[in-house]
């Protein structure tokens, strides 16, 4: 799905803003037809943000079922004739929209963009209405899963994973034009054989018949290195400048769809950066050379927008990485901005893409999340259903992603039930049709602890292992000699096991800025740094081990629990982005030059 962008024959305006909004615990909005006029009693409410900490409510905060927004815009009588597609870059966990009186789209998933034509809907050159329902109710059919518990106080959302269930209009919404006869999707494949760049390239367009395709393929300076004919083609770039960690060089790829008379219906740019992925033995190899992941698992979390994308906390966490040495990140636990995608093809940060297929263990729920102990799959918790959701969930991160350099590694999930039968037979699909999907980049996902080397059924499906391990915190807490000795056993056991490069994805200890201890006390800074010098001491005697995540870049929300203090604390930076003691030991380590 490509996104909005302004082109020779497309315009793109944004809605982002304030918001007529209101909340709908018992569902009223539905069933007296809320999108056929203003909203009854709304306040305002700023998108893209989270609504959760906008007001000091807890009835906001922990609101679930219905949020209803509301904006009105006018449309330029100049887009009469065009193509006009109203975008959401996401709305969690779903939605309904309404163009005046009309449904027009309806999405499940919360991370993922949607859009729908909405040509016919508009009144040109004059004001029209748009109104979202956005529900954030998890169930056992949702990715994430979680059920809703009818309490005597109310309603209560109940989830498995460990960071707050904010909800809203995370991401930016768009209403963009194409002409009529327009390109619908463009997907490059890039190959290196020594100086010489491959880019195989295949244009996709709509409502076009008899309409040809043209590609320019020019370099960051502008200068045409190739051109091409046809829907699908082949490119060859001589002397290329290949995109690589810490170079983020990209190409422009400008395709043109030209009708049949010559002219130029639809033109759109879509970046490339050449570069070949491959897992080799135990190595991740990157342009054929070996790549060592540094960095962290992060969150898209900060104080009052919850996960609403913001430009200037994105630009900070990618400066707070340059400045710590980080070369790469995950998308923990869910795919993230797509602004945050390019920024990291530009700049030569290389990322880890992960669904939202968080929780889906029930094992871990009821031992460390104080939740019920249920089979994680079966046909009453996870099941069909949310097999089917996390499908759609692979589906359209691929889709959104895939011309994406920065990314070289699918993660399909995060810390499920993988030991048991019923997991392997539920994982099966769900690589396959990722591997078809992508057939250019590696597919893993993220083992827990519960799964270890020997244990996990899953794991063999996957061409990498991840896996997150907190030894020294969650196991022998306060002992980092017990923890060391484990850490190591369990390290070189899946090295045998395996064969395959491994990269410790999640690995920390949380840690309250400002205690010191001068022995080995969880919760202090000094001790997250010797818990993680320790483990860096292993890792270097790990051949196999190509990769160290630190969980987590930044302390983040989670809901209330008690061994949660005012949120996950394991950030290497707090939440508004000071570093800990551990963020200098770590820079010494990932930056020694500095
Ligand atoms: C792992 C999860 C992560 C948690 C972390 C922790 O992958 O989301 O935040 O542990 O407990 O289980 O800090």
């Amino acid at each position: 799905m490509l996104r909005p962008q302004d082109s020779a024959t497309r315009e793109r305006r944004s809605l982002d803003g304030l918001w007529a909004f209101r909340l709908d615990p018992g569902g009223a909005g539905r069933a007296a037809g809320w999108w056929r006029g203003p909203l009854p009693e709304p306040r305002e409410m700023p998108v893209p943000a989270s609504y959760n900490d906008i007001v000091p409510d807890i009835a906001v905060r922990d609101h679930v079922g219905d949020a209803w927004y509301q904006t009105v815009f006018r449309v330029p009588a100049r887009w009469h004739g065009e193509r006009v597609v109203l975008r959401f870059d996401a709305a969690t966990h779903r939605a309904a929209v309404w163009v005046g009186d009309t449904l027009v789209a309806e999405h499940e998933g919360g991370y993922t963009p949607f859009e729908a034509d909405v040509t016919r809907h508009l009144a040109y050159g004059a004001e029209n209405r748009v109104t979202v329902v956005v529900g954030n109710e998890l169930t056992w059919s949702s990715i994430p899963p979680g059920y809703v518990e009818d309490t005597p106080a109310g309603r209560r959302q109940q989830y498995f994973h460990d960071f707050f269930n904010y909800a809203g209009l995370h991401r930016s919404v768009w209403l963009y034009t194409t002409p009529p006869a327009h390109i619908a999707d463009i997907t490059v494949v890039t190959g290196l054989d020594g100086a010489t760049g491959t880019v195989r390239y295949a244009v996709a367009s709509e409502g076009a018949p008899g309409h040809g395709v043209r590609v320019t393929l020019r370099d960051a300076e502008g200068a045409v290195v190739a051109a091409g004919e046809g829907a699908e083609g082949l490119l060859t770039v001589p002397d290329v400048h290949p995109w690589a960690p810490g170079d983020g060089y990209l190409y422009d790829l400008e395709a043109t769809l030209v009708a049949p008379g010559g002219e130029v219906a639809d033109t759109y740019h879509q970046s490339v950066g050449v570069r070949t992925v491959e897992v080799r033995g135990t190595r991740f190899l990157i342009n054929g050379e070996p790549f060592h992941f540094r960095g962290f698992g992060k969150h898209e979390d900060s104080a009052v927008r919850g996960k609403g994308h913001d430009d200037a906390l994105m630009v900070h966490d990618f400066e707070l990485m340059e400045w710590i040495g980080a070369n790469s990140f995950r998308t923990s636990h869910y795919p993230y901005a797509e602004e945050v995608l390019d920024y990291a093809d530009r700049h030569g940060v290389v990322v880890i893409d992960e669904t939202a297929a968080v929780g889906l263990n029930l094992g871990l729920a009821g031992g460390i999340m104080g939740g019920a102990k249920l089979p994680t799959f079966s046909a009453e918790t996870i099941g069909e259903g949310a097999r089917q959701a996390h499908l759609q969930a692979i589906r359209e991160l691929v889709a959104r992603d895939k011309n994406h350099p920065s990314v070289v590694l699918w993660s399909i999930a995060n810390e499920p039930e993988s030991h048991t039968p019923e997991a392997r037979a539920y994982f099966e699909p769900l690589f396959a049709e990722t591997r078809k999907l992508d057939p250019s980049r590696p597919v893993g996902f993220v083992n827990v602890m519960l799964a270890p080397a020997g244990e996990c059924l899953v794991s063999e499906l996957a061409d990498v292992v991840m896996i997150n391990r907190y030894y020294g915190w969650y196991v022998s807490p306060g002992d980092l000699a017990a923890a060391e000795a484990a850490l190591e056993a369990e390290l070189r056991a899946w090295a045998e096991g395996q064969g395959k490069p491994i990269i410790v994805t999640e690995y920390g200890a949380d840690t309250l800025a400002g205690l010191h201890s001068a022995v080995d006390m969880p919760w202090t800074e000094d001790y997250q740094v010797r818990l993680l010098e320790m483990h860096h001491r292993v890792f270097d005697r790990v051949d196999a081990v190509v990769g160290e995540h630190i969980w987590n870049f930044a302390d983040f929300a989670t809901r209330p629990g008690f061994f949660r203090v005012d949120g996950n604390k394991k950030g290497v930076f707090t939440r508004d982005r000071r570093p800990k003691a551990a963020a200098f030991a770590v820079r010494r380590r990932w930056r020694p030059d500095a």
